[in-house]
């Protein structure tokens, strides 16, 4: 018992005396720190859809000007996009989906006066940390 262990140590103790001399051993360990600290940022920093206006699945009595969308995290404006489409597939949106100029969570665009029926949203968002989420919703306006 005593012997292996006693054997192993030195060969462990000559390993690391001649491959990883200390200035090396404090570059692996910040590179390491770094990479974590990068994951953990990153991982934070994809943008999921908070809430909405309509909000999802919900039945509107009154055709909305626009439909809103707020994510949890800020957004890069010019990657952004989000279209409303009728039951059929046709595109009812003016057009103008932005990020909102004062709120860098917000993305929206306008709406015409909307006829009673099914619409879905579709969205596609690129946060800050470069990764893109995408998804869709859908709203009912009521008769
Ligand atoms: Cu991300």
């Amino acid at each position: 018992m005593t012997g292996t262990e006693g054997g192993r140590k030195p060969s462990l103790f000559a390993f690391h005396s001649v491959n990883l001399t200390p200035a090396f051993c404090r570059t692996i360990a910040l590179l390491v720190f770094l990479g974590a600290a990068l994951a953990a940022r990153t991982a934070d920093a994809h943008a999921f859809p908070d809430r909405s206006e309509p909000r999802v699945g919900s039945t509107v009595a009154v055709s909305p000007p626009e439909v809103k969308i707020w994510f949890d995290a800020p957004l890069e404006p010019v990657f952004c996009s989000i279209k409303v489409l009728d039951s059929q597939g046709n595109r009812v949106d003016r057009g103008d989906g932005r990020l909102d100029a004062s709120d860098n969570h917000l993305l929206r665009v306008s709406l015409p006066p909307l006829q009673p029926g099914k619409y879905t949203v579709y969205w596609s968002v690129v946060a800050w940390d470069g990764h893109r989420t995408e998804g869709n919703f859908s709203f009912e306006v009521g008769r």
